[in-house]
C-alpha cells in the first residue's frame, strides 16, 4: 500500500517543482522589490544624533491628532522628533510612506496591543516623550501615523512633504 502510493511520487513532485519554479522566482523577486521600500531605503533611514538639522516636536491628542498635522523637510536632512504623548490613551508615530503604512495598519488590526521601539516608530504612553531620528530620503509625501484602532482613519497623521 504504502508503496503503491510512494511509487508515483518522484515523478508528480518533479512536476510540481517546474510548475512552481517561475511563481518561486516571481514571489523572490516581488520580496526583494518590497526591501528596497522598507525601513532603511526609498523614504529615508535611521538618522544619527550628529547629524541632526532640526528637532520638531509632534504632539499626540486624544482627539485623534498629530500635531502639527503637515511638515515640510528636505531630502537628506535628519530631524529629530520628539513626539509628546499629551493624551490620556496611548499612541505611536510611525514613519513610513504609503506601502508601509499599509502593511503597519494591517499588523496592528491583528495585534492592536503591540508596542513599538523603532527605529522608524515608536509607542508613547500618556505623559510620555518619545524620541526618533529620522534621516529622510527620496521627494515625496511620508507619513507619521498612529494606528491604534480606529487613529489613523480618523486622521491621526502628520503629513511629511520631502522636497529635494
Ligand atoms: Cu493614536
Amino acid at each position: 500500500m504504502a508503496t503503491r502510493l510512494l511509487t508515483p511520487a518522484p515523478l508528480g513532485w518533479a512536476l510540481i517543482c517546474l510548475a512552481l519554479t517561475p511563481l518561486w522566482s516571481a514571489t523572490a523577486r516581488a520580496e526583494q522589490a518590497g526591501h528596497e521600500h522598507g525601513p532603511g531605503t526609498g523614504y529615508g533611514q535611521p538618522g544619527s544624533a550628529s547629524d541632526v538639522a532640526r528637532t520638531i516636536e509632534v504632539t499626540a491628542l486624544d482627539s485623534v491628532r498629530h500635531e502639527p498635522s503637515n511638515l515640510t523637510v528636505k531630502t537628506g536632512e535628519t530631524v529629530a522628533f520628539v513626539v509628546r504623548n499629551a493624551g490620556q490613551m496611548r499612541h505611536e508615530f510611525m514613519l513610513g510612506d504609503a506601502k508601509e503604512q499599509h502593511q503597519h495598519a494591517q499588523t496592528m488590526q491583528a495585534h492592536p496591543d503591540m508596542v513599538h521601539e523603532e527605529p522608524n516608530a515608536v509607542t508613547v504612553d500618556p505623559g510620555q516623550s518619545k524620541m526618533l531620528l529620522w534621516r529622510f530620503g527620496t521627494p515625496g509625501l511620508v507619513e507619521g501615523a498612529c494606528h491604534l484602532p480606529g487613529h489613523y482613519e480618523a486622521g491621526m497623521v502628520t503629513r511629511i512633504q520631502v522636497t529635494e
